[in-house]
């Protein structure tokens, strides 16, 4: 019922707001900032705010739970219809979808645009960050907010008005980095009032973002009773300062160091610990940026011992090894500098395989961009190389070509894992992540007999490095549909910032399905406290 409420709720969006944010955004526009491929104010009809009424014709529209071939027919931003033979009038615009792929947009569930972090900014806005993300056919991303001196609302609307540039829709989860009543009283409102559904505990970056084993017990706590998903980045912080100790007294300054600082044992031990303790306070856990099959191990024991445990992988993780950060030129070997760490070769395949049987449920992207002046600032030392690496363009590529293509995952899974499966984890399903009649319009055309090539030089983001440079592959996203309008084809993209909604999540999304049943048998269990006769003396 809750999640009802919110479809329609969400899908309130003033286009007057969208075109002052637009105007604004244009004259905000940076000397020498390139706006080519984007629209502008007065630009063609296409790139109009109006809705269009779009007819997908002969594609196999694919949705996890199914695939079938069917004309798919859009009016104001919503599926109106899915079925055979459609027919429609003149004023239509038809796309022919034979033998091709219609499926839902992805949905990134880990982004940070225009995040502060270690002492500079993440260069992808929310305009640029999504325009990348709708040229390679992701649709929604959720974003974390990171709260200002601990202050959640502080933070929440300085995230709001970064995201007013928005030209695709987006969601927020919240990080938790210090703890007192007031942040305990502030997630109430973010999760009654604001519409965040999850929050994230850093057990790593000592000394700014990392919280302790008692500040993420309450948080735990307070995540169940609200309903909202416990997120944690799960490496050890205090071995992780050890760690980068002992390679700084080896001489060990470069981009390897990073990756030796933090092996794959402080991420397993890190898992591993926030899951017993989620298991302590018996609520759902999301574990992103599974990196190891030290972590990943961990998943699924718990998984298989029955406890509500989620793993996210990210794209680096699933495609690349560490040897890049050994390369002799320290821009190509600090673009890979992410935490937890791109491990050895190995654990790539080991993460593939957990995906593709279910251990692992989700991709991310943990699209983070700092270009190679900023990654620069560490060329004396790694610990001060700003940590992320690019994803959300070359995303739904990668995972297609490296899971699909090679005959790992069926197509109807790739949907589950790129977009389904995170719609219903921070329940916006079926809004999101389906193409059901009554969904948003949210809809990418994938061409499996097409080729794809990561390019700088051709990529959306605006970072000036790529870490899957020249990579190709099959299966590329010829067309994105997103809020009912055609935003990408023809390798064109026509975006418009302030056209984004924001996306509300509302709390007790299906992974708490049941938990209370599961806390009164343990309470019945305990056969205590015993009765007892008094002693006597
Ligand atoms: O840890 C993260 O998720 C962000 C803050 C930084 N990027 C990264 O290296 N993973
Ligand atoms: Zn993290
Ligand atoms: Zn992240």
């Amino acid at each position: 019922m809750a999640a009802k409420a919110t479809f329609s709720a969400n899908r309130r969006s003033s286009r007057s707001d969208a075109f002052l944010v637009l105007v604004l955004f244009l004259l905000s526009i940076p000397e020498g900032h390139s706006l080519e491929g984007f629209c502008a104010v007065g630009g063609d009809s296409d790139c109009g705010l109006s809705s269009h009424k779009i007819l997908i014709k002969g594609g196999t529209v694919v949705n996890a739970h199914h695939k079938v071939v069917a004309d798919v027919y859009i009016e104001d931003g919503v599926i109106v219809s899915v079925r055979s033979n459609i027919r429609v009038a003149d004023d239509v615009k038809v796309i022919d979808a034979t033998g091709k792929y219609v499926m839902p947009g992805g949905i990134d569930p880990h982004t940070h645009l225009e995040m502060e972090f270690m002492g500079t900014v993440t260069i992808d806005d929310f305009f640029t960050g999504q325009a990348a993300a709708l040229a390679g056919g992701t649709t929604m991303h959720i974003d974390f907010v990171i709260p200002i001196n601990g202050n959640l609302s502080a933070g929440f609307e300085s995230y709001m008005n970064k995201a007013k540039k928005s030209a695709m829709d987006y969601g927020f989860h919240m990080a938790i980095t210090k703890w007192d009543d007031r942040v305990s009283k502030e997630m109430e409102v973010m999760v009654n009032e604001n519409g965040i559904n999850s929050f994230k505990f850093f057990m790593a970056y000592k000394g700014s973002l990392m919280i302790s084993d008692e500040l993420l017990l309450e948080g735990l706590k307070k995540c169940k009773s609200l309903g909202a998903i416990a997120m944690v980045h799960a490496e050890n912080g205090d071995a992780v300062a050890e760690g980068q100790k002992r390679m700084i007294e080896l001489g060990i300054t470069g981009p390897e160091g990073h990756a030796l600082s933090r092996p794959p044992v402080l991420e397993g031990e890190a898992t591993a610990r926030a899951i017993r303790l989620a298991n302590f306070v018996n609520t759902p856990l999301y574990v992103v940026h599974v990196m190891s099959v030290d972590a990943m191990e961990e998943i699924a024991k718990a998984r298989k011992a029955g406890q509500r445990v989620i793993g996210e992988p990210v794209v680096s993780g699933l495609i690349l090894d560490d040897s890049w950060l050994w390369h002799t030129d320290f821009t190509t070997a600090s673009k890979y500098v992410m935490s937890p760490p791109i491990r050895k070769s190995g654990h790539d395949k080991a993460l593939q395989a957990a995906l593709s049987t279910g251990v692992l449920q989700l991709v991310g992207t943990d699209h983070c961009t700092f270009n190679s002046t900023q990654k620069a600032f560490g060329s004396e030392d790694f610990r001060k190389i700003p940590n992320g690496v690019n994803g959300i363009e070359e995303r739904m590529h990668l995972v297609w070509n490296r899971m699909v293509e090679s005959g790992q995952m069926s197509v109807t899974d790739f949907v589950r894992v790129t977009s389904t499966e995170c719609a219903k984890i921070f329940n916006i399903y079926p809004q999101k992540g389906a193409i059901l009649e009554g969904s948003d319009a949210d809809i990418i055309i994938l061409n499996p007999n097409a080729s794809f090539k990561v390019a700088t030089a051709s990529h959306h983001s605006r970072t000036d490095t790529n870490v899957y440079e020249g990579m190709t592959g099959k299966g590329k996203v010829e067309v994105t549909i997103s809020q009912g309008r055609v935003v990408w084809e023809d390798g064109k993209l026509k975006v418009t910032p302030g056209s984004g909604r924001y996306i509300r999540m509302p709390p007790f999304g299906y992974r708490f399905d049941g938990i209370e049943k599961a806390d009164a048998a343990y309470l019945a269990s305990l056969n205590a406290p015993v009765r007892r006769t008094k002693a006597t003396a």
